[in-house]
């Protein structure tokens, strides 16, 4: 594949040089090589926490990869939780079309299976060199879910990453241990790992009966085993010589990638990098913390802030800043307390992580998908330039498909489609509407011109179990105008019944494709 493709370039420049000026122009387009593509996928990071959308902690790389690309000010993740905006971006299709595709337990199995089409595979068949790096959470292994002491397959390698180092779930979610390709890193045989997600094994104090031995104290959930001080959802035994430290999570993905980026190799490559943070337990590496008077929180920011910039810094080492199209966003919008006293809501100030919008994670108003997004590619996007066009993550497969000149699956990736233009800041306009999935599945629909639809539901007015965040329910029809009020503070329904049938009749449609 890679090797007709040089062939191609091969001629194409023997061509150029003996055709007419005029054609050459165009052939020199021809013959860029392909970009690298990185995307850089942040963890509830909200819409306003990042300096260049308003945030008041310093995020100098991320606001730098603005300067020299794309802000986008109406971007989407598809869901409001992290399984299923990822396995919406990376299969091109909306996770709620099938059930059990919701957060993900530590031990679920895989989600995304061989055969399916996804984001990497398009890449691969495209001549890319493929990795994944980072937080997974989307399932490993066959239906009798993950063997954590043999072969964790089916997984990334399986639909489409040539390479893998990944969280398996979470951090906060046992088994607290990083795998490569399809093992565990550094386990001992003779120390076996056994996960529950339903009662105690093993010996390890968890943090409901222990937790004077903790560093992080548990909010809600999170009083089960307690790995390197802080206890996790779902319990552990073995794999002592395993298991992770927190504080070395940023430091170890920048040097997988590092490892990954500098590999000898023809191809370009792909590199989906997934950082921990800034999901909780939000533990810094010990020189970030206490660094931004922001608290924990604040200071993950800061070590993602720094992940950013190890990352470009890579590049440009490498000669291949120029022709690496980097994505920046995150996979669903922001939370103070998910679960750990780690005083984010005591330490926030006027720091709004949810810029002008209502809500966080979890919710259906506007701050639990719509996210930040930065395109940087100095190759063939000018910088500095903001783009108010709409684009979601589900397209990302359609648009590598589309400029890559690849088919793809379009009766599995039903959801995709090509936004190239858009996010190469041709097409300032974007999506003609998007479905977005909230807690409980709830769904809503938001049209270009901004008419957001939440139809009626039976949910609770508030997140149930602490992070007192609005869900944006409620037992009638609700329908805002997200352009004059991006705050959506007035419900517009009752004045517009005829608007709102009109989109409760398209999410219909879309749902029934
Ligand atoms: C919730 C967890 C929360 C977080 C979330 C998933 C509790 C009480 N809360 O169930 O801490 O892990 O799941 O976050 O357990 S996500 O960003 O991966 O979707
Ligand atoms: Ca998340």
């Amino acid at each position: 594949m890679n090797k007709t493709y040089y062939l191609t370039v091969f001629l194409l420049v023997l061509g150029v040089s003996c055709s007419k000026k005029e054609a050459s122009n165009q052939q020199a387009e021809e013959i860029q090589p392909k970009p690298n593509v990185l995307v850089i996928y942040t963890d509830d990071l909200g819409y306003g926490d990042v300096a260049k959308y308003g945030g008041q902690i310093p995020t100098p790389h991320i606001d730098q990869l603005a300067e020299d690309g794309m802000l986008f000010t109406n971007a989407y993740a598809t869901a409001a939780t992290c399984t299923p905006s990822r396995y919406a971006m990376l299969t091109g299709e909306y996770a709620w079309r099938a059930k059990g595709r919701g957060v993900a337990p530590g031990d679920a199995s895989a989600l995304i299976r061989p055969g399916r089409e996804t984001l990497p595979a398009v890449m691969q068949r495209a001549g890319y060199r493929t990795g994944v790096i980072g937080k997974w959470h989307l399932g490993l292994g066959g239906d009798e879910g993950p063997d954590w002491n043999g072969e964790l397959k089916p997984g990334p390698l399986e639909i489409g990453f040539d390479y893998s180092f990944i969280i398996p779930a979470t951090g906060d979610r046992v088994p607290t241990v990083f795998v490569e390709d399809h093992h565990v890193v550094g386990l001992d045989p003779s120390d076996p790992i056994e996960v529950s997600y339903r009662k105690k094994v093993g010996d390890r104090p968890t943090g409901k009966e222990h937790p004077e031995l903790l560093k992080m104290m548990w909010s809600h959930g999170h009083n089960h085993t307690i790995v390197n001080g802080v206890s996790r959802i779902g319990y552990m035994a073995g794999g002592e010589s395993a298991l992770w430290r927190d504080e070395d999570f940023a430091q170890t993905f920048v040097d997988r990638a590092s490892q990954f980026i500098t590999q000898e190799s023809d191809e370009p490559f792909f590199l989906y990098f997934a950082t921990h943070d800034i999901h909780v337990p939000r533990i810094a590496n010990e020189k970030f913390q206490g660094t931004t008077g922001f608290g924990p929180r604040g200071d993950v920011i800061a070590q993602l802030d720094w992940t950013v910039g190890e990352l470009v810094k890579l590049l440009k080492g490498k000669g291949l800043e120029e022709n690496t199209m980097i994505i920046f966003s995150s996979d669903n919008g922001p939370v103070l307390d998910d679960g750990y006293e780690d005083q984010a809501r005591e330490l926030i100030g006027s720091h709004k992580p949810w810029g002008a919008l209502r809500g966080g994670k979890y919710s259906a108003f506007e701050a639990g998908t719509r996210v930040p997004f930065i395109v940087k590619w100095p190759a063939s996007i000018k910088g500095g330039k903001i783009s108010n066009a709409m684009v979601s993550q589900v397209d990302l497969v359609g648009s590598f498909a589309e400029f890559l000149g690849q088919e793809y699956n379009a009766e599995q990736a039903v959801d995709t489609q090509n936004a190239w233009s858009a996010l190469i800041g041709e097409d300032s306009v974007g999506r003609e509407g998007l479905v977005q999935e909230a807690l409980f599945s709830n769904l809503t629909y938001i049209r270009r011109d901004g008419h957001k639809l939440i139809p009626a539901n039976n949910g609770p007015d508030m997140v149930p179990w602490g992070p007192i965040i609005e869900t944006g329910f409620s037992s009638v029809d609700q329908l805002f105008n997200i352009t004059d009020d991006p705050g959506e503070t007035k419900d517009l329904a009752a004045e517009f019944p005829e608007l709102v049938k009109e989109m409760k009749s398209t999410l219909q449609s879309i749902k029934e494709k």
